[in-house]
């Protein structure tokens, strides 16, 4: 399918925004009145780790990583109820949606944000300092309500990593699908084409999946280099499978 500038982009609603209700004002920022996109996907997810750091991956070993890391799973938000522990998950699609909603979103830091953009929804995000456990700042988190896809190549890596093609509508989707013709099983970070005792169900004959996705489960199972790692392809299956 040709798509032109007819783009799609990965919009988290972070749990800082959850957590002051700001859900509403954001969708309202973001609406088809405002922007002329509109939706292709929304999902309410409690993030676990694996998702956390592939959707990070480029922050690993970055002193922010671990508090990343547990700012979008939810903990630093609700550390005493794990039930409060989520995130909205929203495509967007239409012409030129991820430069829109990064227009919209603003400047990652919120303190650049308020100076440089005020009005933009991060411009109401916070910069909050991290401290070790004896108390001591060791560096600064950056609170700042949504995540938007950076690029459109960032769209497409986000929105396989978060959805699967039947969370999208048919004729909404514009990555290319294949229909699997095999089993793969998931456990202890293993791949497995047959059913393992505790293992989790990834895929089964007839399932739609990312193209990229089988690929990759066909190149990690012989052993081959693959674009991306099993845990990239993985993690989406295995989204609110646990009350982990
Ligand atoms: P954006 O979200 O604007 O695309 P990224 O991808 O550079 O920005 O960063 C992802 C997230 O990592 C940010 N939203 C922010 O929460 C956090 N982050 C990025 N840089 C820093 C930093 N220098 N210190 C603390 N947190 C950071």
């Amino acid at each position: 399918m040709d798509t032109g500038n007819y783009e799609q982009t990965l919009v988290l609603i972070k749990p800082d925004a959850l957590k002051n209700s700001l859900t509403g004002y954001v969708i309202t920022q973001l609406s088809e009145f405002h922007t002329g996109l509109r939706f292709a996907g929304a999902k309410i997810v409690n993030v676990s780790r694996m998702l956390a750091e592939e959707h990070y991956s480029e922050h690993r070993g970055k002193a922010f990583f671990a508090s990343l890391i547990e700012f979008i799973m939810g903990y630093i938000h609700n550390p005493d109820e794990p039930w409060k522990r989520k995130i909205i998950a929203l495509v967007y699609q239409g012409e030129d949606a991820v430069q829109k909603i990064r227009d919209i979103a603003g400047p990652t830091n919120p303190n650049v944000a308020r100076d440089q953009r005020p009005g933009c929804i991060r411009a109401l995000g916070a910069i909050v300092p991290v401290k070790d456990p004896e108390g001591n700042v060791v560096g600064d988190r950056m609170d700042n309500l949504i995540h938007a896809s950076a690029t459109k190549g960032e769209a497409e890596r986000e929105i396989n990593l978060w959805f699967k093609p039947n969370d999208i509508p048919p004729l909404m989707r514009i990555y290319p699908t294949e229909v699997s013709n095999g089993h793969y099983y998931f456990k202890d970070n293993r791949l497995y084409t047959s059913y393992e005792p505790g293992s989790i169900c990834l895929l089964a004959p007839g399932d739609v999946v990312w193209k990229s996705d089988l690929e990759a489960l066909q190149l990690l199972y012989k052993g081959s280099p693959s674009p991306c790692t099993l845990e990239a392809v993985a993690a989406k299956y295995l989204i609110n499978n646990s009350a982990e």
